[in-house]
């Protein structure tokens, strides 16, 4: 049976992922950082703490630190460095806006981890010279809009982009031709294989398997033998067939945008420049989708991290700014007469639907 087009068509996946992710957000925070070795986990009380490094910047690795190490051994290793405990709620933070951001390159996209994710640009790359080209924009934009840097793998199908997003960091570009893969994975060794750990890797070396090429080599029924679905797995991996399907569109619920002011206030005027800001911001990022919405909030969070959230639900659906706007005005309104510092406002929008189904319900009333 003739395969459809879109079968036949190799398709092009991209991993990214940020580099010492962690870390690099301190970074940005505090650029007197920059070129220090910035290590985050657990207090290291001058060599004597427990618990584990849970990443450094490359600098530090430069000492020999990596992620997962005890982070007293870690101190023996770079006694100078800085260590920082993590804040987890801005690496969240952050990591939205950045899959935010990455998300504007195509609706096929997958994220993985919070700093992790897979997109496929079959169709996006039509628009430029050469997928090389269209990762060296979006390492651009993270740049430019979060000072962060981040390494892509670039090849047909997910574990080898993973794989090759791996092989140059930081800041690298790793791009596999889809007729090179065999040959570009045989001397890897097979732990680069996304879930085959320590384990896996035991059992394979008792087989004589200690590269990727080890199992190109072998028989798939022999490697099934030994070790059930996960040889197949593994062996697809190996030879080029790995899958490519990148998780479609995901539904979006809400779109919500916040900001946390550098001092709690309690200056009205600064609070609504504030929101006319982030009204600008929600309303550019619904225009970006074919999304209305037809419930606005307003979220407040006080110096005392006591959170509040008012809510409109307004007659139709929309996707108008204005109306964003008066909303979140008039709920602002309802917090006045509360005599606290505020610390943190946001908006959301949500009971989103797509232009399509509402023109679909606009025609069954017609
Ligand atoms: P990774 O992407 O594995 O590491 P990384 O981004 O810090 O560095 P690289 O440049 O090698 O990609 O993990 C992402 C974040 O997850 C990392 O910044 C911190 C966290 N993490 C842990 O908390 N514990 C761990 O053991 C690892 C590996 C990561
Ligand atoms: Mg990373």
């Amino acid at each position: 049976m003739p395969r459809s087009k879109t079968d036949e068509k190799t398709r092009t996946i991209f991993h990214i992922d940020l580099d010492a992710f962690y870390a690099s957000v301190e970074i940005q925070r505090n650029p007197s950082l920059k070129d220090k070795p910035v290590i985050i986990g657990a207090d290291p009380k001058s060599g004597t703490g427990r618990g584990v490094v849970m990443t450094c910047s490359y600098k530090a690795r430069e000492f020999g630190v990596r992620s997962a190490m005890p982070i007293s051994r870690a101190y023996g290793l770079c006694p100078d460095g800085v260590f920082l405990r993590p804040d987890m709620n801005l690496y969240r933070v952050v990591s939205r806006r950045v899959m935010e951001l990455l998300q504007q390159f195509t609706d096929r996209f997958q994220q993985t981890s919070i700093d992790e994710c897979f997109l496929d640009v079959t169709e996006t790359v039509s628009r430029y010279e050469t997928p090389r080209e269209l990762a060296l924009r979006i390492q651009r934009e993270l740049a430019e809009q979060e000072g962060l840097t981040c390494s892509i793998g670039i090849s047909p199908n997910k574990p080898v982009s993973k794989i090759a997003s791996d092989l140059n960091k930081p800041n690298g570009i790793t791009l596999v031709e889809p007729n090179k893969i065999r040959e570009f994975l045989a001397p890897l060794p097979v732990g680069r294989i996304s879930g085959v750990g320590a384990k896996t890797q035991e059992r394979l070396k008792e087989m004589n398997i200690k590269t990727i090429g080890d199992i190109q080599a072998f028989r798939l029924d022999k490697l099934v033998n030994a070790l059930g679905k996960h040889g197949e797995y593994i062996w697809k991996i190996a030879n080029g067939r790995g899958s490519n399907k990148v998780a479609e569109e995901r539904e979006v619920k809400s779109i919500s945008t916040e900001r946390t002011f550098e001092t709690d206030i309690d200056d009205f005027e600064l609070i609504s420049e504030t929101l006319d800001k982030l009204v600008t911001a929600i309303h550019k990022h619904l225009q970006k989708t074919t999304l209305f919405y037809k419930t606005v909030t307003l979220k407040i969070r006080f110096g005392d991290f006591s959170t509040f959230s008012k809510s409109k639900t307004l007659g139709i659906y929309n996707n108008d700014k204005g109306i964003i706007a008066s909303t979140i005005k008039m709920l602002l309104e309802r917090f006045k007469h509360k005599k606290k510092k505020i610390r943190l406002i946001g908006i959301q929008l949500s009971n989103l639907c797509k232009f399509e189904d509402r023109q679909k319900q606009l025609t069954n009333w017609l």
